[in-house]
């Protein structure tokens, strides 16, 4: 969390008389729409590039206008390990699925299973995650 790091040297500022413990760092939340596109047929990861931490947890909510998962498959990822499963389907609007980022540093390619012949694939970078410390991360385009 970008905010508790500030919160830290804002308490060191102060003079330090609040014991600072390192704990480890929860990581960040980054949210990933799942928009359905206007004719129902396909949809699109909003952001579709992703810059994360290990550690960072992925939130994926749909719209709810048709359904969509998100998988790394092996196939998309060659020479990877450790990736994860892929995610159920979800159809509700609001509902999420989160993935907390485990894999190793790199670059991996993520996609809805139904629609990813239609372009709905994203890129996910993994940068290393560092314990007990906040690390600036960019997540393009998440704003
Ligand atoms: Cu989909």
């Amino acid at each position: 969390m970008r905010w508790s790091a500030g919160f830290g040297l804002a308490l060191l500022a102060c003079g330090g008389a609040v014991p600072l413990s390192v704990r480890p760092d929860p990581g960040n939340v980054i949210v990933l729409g799942m928009i359905t596109t206007p004719d129902g047929a396909s949809g699109r990861f909003q952001p579709a590039k992703v810059r994360v931490k290990q550690g960072d947890t992925l939130r994926f909510v749909i719209d709810g206008r048709t359904l969509h998962n998100v998988s790394f498959p092996p196939s998309e990822n060659p020479g990877r390990s450790n990736l994860p499963p892929p995610g159920p389907y979800l159809t509700a609007p609001g509902q999420t699925y989160d993935l907390v980022v485990a894999m190793a540093p790199g670059t991996y390619h993520f996609q809805c299973d139904p629609h990813a012949p239609l372009g709905m694939t994203g890129v996910l970078t993994v940068v290393a995650g560092e314990r007990g410390k906040a690390v600036p991360v960019d997540s393009a385009g998440a704003s």
